[in-house]
């Protein structure tokens, strides 16, 4: 079976392996993360990222807030004077607009780790990719953190920029490709609506799979083969 998740935002680690267990998740299964495992609450989502590093059937997919926590790289390299003289303005400007969206607990449970290991995460990160594409029960998916803005059915899936990727917006009326589902997480449910809240939605062409775990609701765990849907 192939599983879908997104936006953990640091959901308590231990939670996320109970969710797992409750859906019998197993060595011949494979599960993606839609990217933004870090930030805003908990400890950040640092356990699960040490976690992940050493999974080999589960994939993290690449979120705006682990492209954030990259382009804040920086803040755990060692001081010296080339580094305090690469630092730029557009670079603390980065930083600040990080913290100001969650990322301040993932700095500071990053800061507690070994320089190896904050590097052994970087390098991590940056290996992941931007999105996916899988076959499961006979259908195609595009698996992406945030939908393909800018979408045109002309445009093939690796023509989209990382911003297109990874901070779209989707409206409910967008209309994406009509031969392949794309699944992606980023833009909480609820935000299309009351009636949405803590629930997935799907559309003909695409589905959101951002529950809201990122403000407290419980992720949902989704199967892709037959659609079945398992909360904590
Ligand atoms: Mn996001």
């Amino acid at each position: 079976m192939i599983y879908v998740i997104s936006d953990l935002h640091g959901y308590p680690h231990e939670k996320l392996l109970a969710l797992l267990d409750k859906a019998g998740f197993g060595r011949d299964d494979f599960l993606y993360i839609l990217g933004d495992v870090v930030d805003r609450n908990g400890d950040g989502g640092v356990e699960t990222l040490n976690w992940l590093m050493y999974q080999t059937n589960v994939q993290l997919i690449l979120g705006n807030h682990e492209s954030m926590l990259l382009a804040c790289a920086f803040v755990f390299d060692e001081i010296t004077e080339s580094s305090i003289d690469s630092l730029t303005a557009e670079k603390i400007d980065m930083l600040t607009r990080y913290q100001a969206d969650g990322g301040d607990v993932t700095l500071k449970a990053m800061q507690k780790l070994s320089k190896e290991n904050q590097q052994d995460i970087l390098d991590y990160l940056r290996d992941c990719p931007l999105y996916e594409t899988v076959n499961a029960g006979g259908k195609d998916f595009i698996l992406v953190h945030a939908g393909l803005d800018n979408f045109s059915p002309e445009k093939n899936i690796e023509d989209y920029t990382v911003e297109e990727l990874l901070w779209a917006w989707p409206e409910l009326t967008d209309v994406y490709y009509k031969d392949k589902m794309t699944v992606f997480g980023h833009t909480p449910t609820v935000s299309f609506g009351k009636e949405y809240d803590g629930k997935i939605i799907k559309t003909d062409t695409w589905i959101d799979i951002d529950a809201g775990a990122g403000f407290g609701r419980e992720p949902v765990l989704l199967s892709l083969e037959d659609m079945r849907e398992f909360r904590f």
